[in-house]
């Protein structure tokens, strides 16, 4: 284990295992506003806490209302669920049976007869590859184009180029791309711009701009539109070939948007945040803690049975324990214990009787699996149901690999 930083409140005074002291003292009775600081820190800690997690639920909630809005603006038009040609070559709505898609889900039902991810028309066209060079000149202003698209090559799934494209490719004069990148799964429907490459000017037509959607497994949608001018016809990158292949957690990534491949998605940063009190009185010697009151263990790292927090990833990790002392004038020592050995203290001791508190802190980097936990080694501590005083708690900082 390597420690990286270390910060500790305590300067540390002479405490020896066996340290002992007059046990017969009562603790303290009275609960005053004035000693309560250490209580009202901790207090505001979980309290903001808890509004970063409220505000985290209103967001997804707003986000949901945002793509179901979007969706229900296509309703209509999937609903008729029409059959048409498109040129010579006829076009079949398809339920696209390469999705395995949990098509089952009866409540997903009324979103997908809104999202044209699942209705679509089948665009296999060869001649519209970025390769390809035909003899006659297609025009896509001649086409009746009617709701959402994906683009297939042969019976693979293919993308339009974001890129210049050649003139006389894409069996047409001016090869039509697409002026922006695909959109991502958040942005929902997008507009593009759709350009026209025509005598050296790579937007020598700037085109009908055209509305895209990204689908989960790697493919997209696109509602096309009569282009302005004649010939004109939209490209089907034959490079993208390649992200037809990409697996669910992989995106199909380029760098020049001409060679393209699919990358592994990282998996989100963990978060992992615990606190936890212990609610009553502790005396002399108790090996480790066991802070029966959770209030937070995001991540599950923490154990109310044990009285251990777990790190289940390599990271750097900050903990925080703390301590009121009871009021006897003996020396209080509670410490952190991180893979059995004793980092860190929390120590009170004040000469006559009476009541403090102390709060430490420590900054770490573990390993998977390390064990951390407090140990009471002497003195008294004090705590009731609603003190707060004698806690335990930390945070994952940054994940490491
Ligand atoms: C809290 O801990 C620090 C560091 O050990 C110590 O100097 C201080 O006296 C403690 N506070 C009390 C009230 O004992
Ligand atoms: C275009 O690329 C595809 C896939 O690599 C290939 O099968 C096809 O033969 C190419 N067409 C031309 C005209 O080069
Ligand atoms: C991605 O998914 C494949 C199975 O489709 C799996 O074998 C692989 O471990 C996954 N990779 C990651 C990083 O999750
Ligand atoms: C009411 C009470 O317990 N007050 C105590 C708060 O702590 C100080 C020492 O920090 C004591 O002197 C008070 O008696």
């Amino acid at each position: 284990m390597v420690v990286l930083a270390l910060v500790v409140f305590v300067t540390l005074s002479s405490c020896s295992l066996g340290c002992s002291g007059n046990r017969t003292s009562s603790v303290p009775k009275l609960w005053s506003t004035e000693n309560q600081s250490m209580a009202l820190q901790l207090a505001a800690v979980f309290k903001e806490m808890e509004s970063l997690r409220c505000e985290q639920t209103t967001l997804q909630q707003q986000q949901q209302q945002q793509q179901s809005a979007l969706t229900q603006m296509h309703v209509t038009r999937e609903q008729r669920g029409e059959r048409h040609e498109v040129g010579t070559t006829v076009l079949t709505y398809g339920p696209n049976d390469d999705e395995e898609d949990d098509l089952h889900l009866s409540g997903e039902d009324s979103k997908r007869r809104a999202d044209p991810c699942f209705h679509y028309t089948v665009l296999d066209q060869p001649w519209r590859a970025t390769n390809a060079t035909t003899k006659s000149k297609m025009c896509d202003r001649n086409v009746k184009w009617k709701g959402w698209y994906r683009l297939f090559y042969q019976g693979k799934s293919i993308q339009m180029p974001e890129r210049c494209v050649p003139v006389d490719k894409c069996g047409t004069h001016s090869p039509l791309w697409l002026a922006g990148p695909h959109p991502r799964m958040r942005d929902g429907i997008v507009t593009r711009k759709v350009c026209g490459h025509w005598k050296k000017k790579c937007c020598a037509f700037k085109s009908t701009p055209i509305k895209v959607k990204k689908c989960r497994g790697n493919y997209y949608v696109y509602m096309f539109a009569p282009p302005t001018a004649c010939y004109l016809a939209y490209c089907a990158d034959i490079n993208t070939l390649v992200c037809g292949r990409c697996r669910r957690n992989q995106s199909c990534v380029s760098r020049d948007r001409i060679n393209w491949r699919c990358k592994t998605r990282k998996s989100p940063a963990r978060k992992i945040h615990f606190f936890a009190s212990f609610p009553g009185q502790l005396k002399g010697k108790v090996n480790r803690i066991k802070y029966s009151k959770v209030l937070v263990n995001v991540g599950r790292g923490f154990s109310r049975r044990t009285g251990m927090f777990r790190a289940p990833v390599n990271g750097v990790y900050q903990f925080f324990f703390s301590t009121q002392s009871a009021n006897t004038g003996q020396k209080t020592d509670l410490w952190l214990v991180v893979n059995s050995y004793w980092v860190a203290v929390s120590h009170t001791h004040v000469a006559r009787p009476s009541s403090v508190g102390n709060l430490s802190t420590y900054m770490t980097f573990l390993r998977k699996g390390a064990l951390i936990y407090v140990t009471h080694n002497c003195g008294r501590s004090w705590a009731n149901a609603a003190s707060m005083t004698i806690t335990f708690g930390g945070s994952l900082l940054a994940q490491w690999k």
